[in-house]
């Protein structure tokens, strides 16, 4: 059977946990197995947020050595990809080497600038024409635009900037290289063409010369190196951002009438399109034009998502710890009357708050709304805003680029919450469909078995890869 099966595996790296899956296709048929889990988190150190890189690596490779021992025997692994979150970067010399910590995307220090271009109306709309990505604290340009203002030898010191998927991609292969995706995350790519906008980078005051001109999805980066048990793998640039992996799993209807959310720490809620979503509205509706493996747009707003529960349920003692207390959590949360006023969903309260359940009480109690007394209030109250903020994304998209959506595709760990589907479905008044399935990693084999001429292109891998998933639809009630 191995020699007509083809191995594959994915590295999707989440800002909470990190997987790699072994991909294996055969027949036409991709079977999924992971072969390695672990936990991921940012530590503070001092003032600042940082992820710990070298742990990551070391997972990396441990996941890359059981994925190897996990084939059949005789059968080799053909290819391995990158996914991850968006936005957050080295910076490196020629060498190689680090010249600056890995901070993460919640860390304080771009709260600054993003006040100061937010209070610059002109400069702000100059931004967001050049480069389709509206003001928002995880950018990578405020990020890079505070390290050189902070440390400003940092622009003698570094000669490449890399994202986190970039970063490990050369680890593996010797090679530096943007990609296209993860760089459509950092508010300084063209969004009129696949390379950098040097008036972006000039107002940020960052140097050009740590870009290279990204490379599209499916380039071929080298064999991987150093790691014997992989030898003759190839390392493909595949998305490297892990929504633009997780849109591509979609079973979408090949019209363009499917909303897309992935759901996770946060809900992407976008389309595909060849044009991008721009104008006055589009920035106030915050509408991330991000791009697609071969460079054309997935028109998206992040609604703040699922770390406001991850986030509440630190603050309660009986939290669920397995599938059983989650299920017990939802049916409890269902039965209560829906809550009188929803969130208003601010990144700016939510976005890192010390205790998540104090700044949502907060809000309430400045509302002169009635707080939640316990979990269950908090998880209803939580799914039914976010249910809402999905639903008005929707909306914005519908009237800025003159769509209408038939039905909502949902994937990621959202997609197994009835409650946050059902709400989504009634404050849409659209099908939620909820596809059972891996997306992030689903798209980043995608994408390499379409490199390796495994499959023609994404739209077939769609058409056979929909007949495999598992799906519930939730029909919109009340
Ligand atoms: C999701 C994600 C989002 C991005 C956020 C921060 O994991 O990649 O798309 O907005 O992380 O980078």
């Amino acid at each position: 059977m191995s020699v007509k099966s083809l191995h594959c595996a994915a590295i999707d790296l989440g800002a909470t946990s990190g997987r790699v899956i072994l991909g294996t296709w055969s027949r036409s048929r991709l079977t999924l197995r992971e072969v390695h889990r672990f936990p991921n988190q940012f530590r503070s150190l001092g003032a600042h947020d940082y992820w710990d890189i070298a742990g990551l690596w070391h997972e990396i490779q441990t996941g890359l050595r059981l994925a190897a021992a996990a084939l059949p025997r005789g059968a080799r692994l053909a290819s391995v990809g990158v996914d991850c979150w968006g936005c957050d970067h080295v910076l490196l010399n020629d060498a190689g080497r680090l010249v600056f910590p890995a901070h993460a995307y919640r860390d304080a220090r771009t709260q600054a600038g993003l006040a100061r271009l937010d209070a610059d109306a002109a400069a702000l709309a100059r931004v967001y024409a050049a480069t389709g990505i509206p003001n928002v604290f995880y950018n990578s340009s405020l990020q890079l635009a505070e390290a050189v203002a902070s440390c400003p030898a940092l622009t003698d010191l570094a000669t490449r900037c890399l994202f986190l998927p970039d970063y490990f991609n050369f680890l593996l292969s010797g090679r530096m290289a943007n990609e296209v995706t993860i760089a459509s995350t950092t508010q300084l790519l063209d969004v009129r063409s696949t390379d950098w906008s040097r008036a972006t980078l000039d107002h940020f005051r960052l140097p050009p010369s740590w870009f290279t001109a990204p490379v599209l999805a499916g380039t071929r980066l080298g064999r991987v190196k150093h790691l014997p048990e992989l030898a003759g793998a190839t390392v493909i640039a595949v998305p490297g951002h892990d929504t633009a992996c997780a849109y591509d799993a979609m079973p979408a209807a090949a019209d363009g009438s499917d909303l897309y959310i992935s759901s996770g720490t946060w809900s992407l809620v976008g389309f595909e399109s060849e044009t991008p979503v721009l104008g006055p509205e589009a920035l106030a509706a915050r509408v991330s034009n991000e791009r697609t493996g071969d460079g054309r747009y997935r028109p998206l707003t992040n609604v703040i998502g699922l770390w406001m529960l991850e986030g509440t349920l630190k603050d309660f003692a009986s939290r669920p710890t397995n599938d059983r207390g989650w299920a017990a959590l939802i049916a409890a949360a269902e039965k209560l009357p829906a809550p009188p006023a929803l969130l208003d969903l601010a990144f700016a309260e939510f976005g890192n708050p010390t205790s998540m359940r104090a700044a949502i009480a907060a809000q309430l109690k400045r509302r002169k709304l009635p707080v939640p007394k316990n979990l269950a209030g908090y998880t209803r109250l939580i799914c039914d805003s976010l249910g809402r903020g999905h639903a008005e994304a929707m909306r914005a998209f519908e009237r800025l680029a003159d769509r209408r959506f038939r039905r909502i595709l949902m994937v990621g760990g959202g997609a197994k919450n009835r409650l946050l589907c059902q709400a989504t479905a009634n404050a849409a008044r659209l099908p939620v469909v909820a596809c059972e399935l891996e997306g992030t990693a689903v798209g980043n084999l995608a994408s390499q078995l379409i490199a390796l001429k495994a499959v023609k292109n994404l739209a077939a891998f769609r058409e056979i890869f929909a007949r495999q998933i598992k799906t519930t639809t939730y029909a919109p009630k009340g």
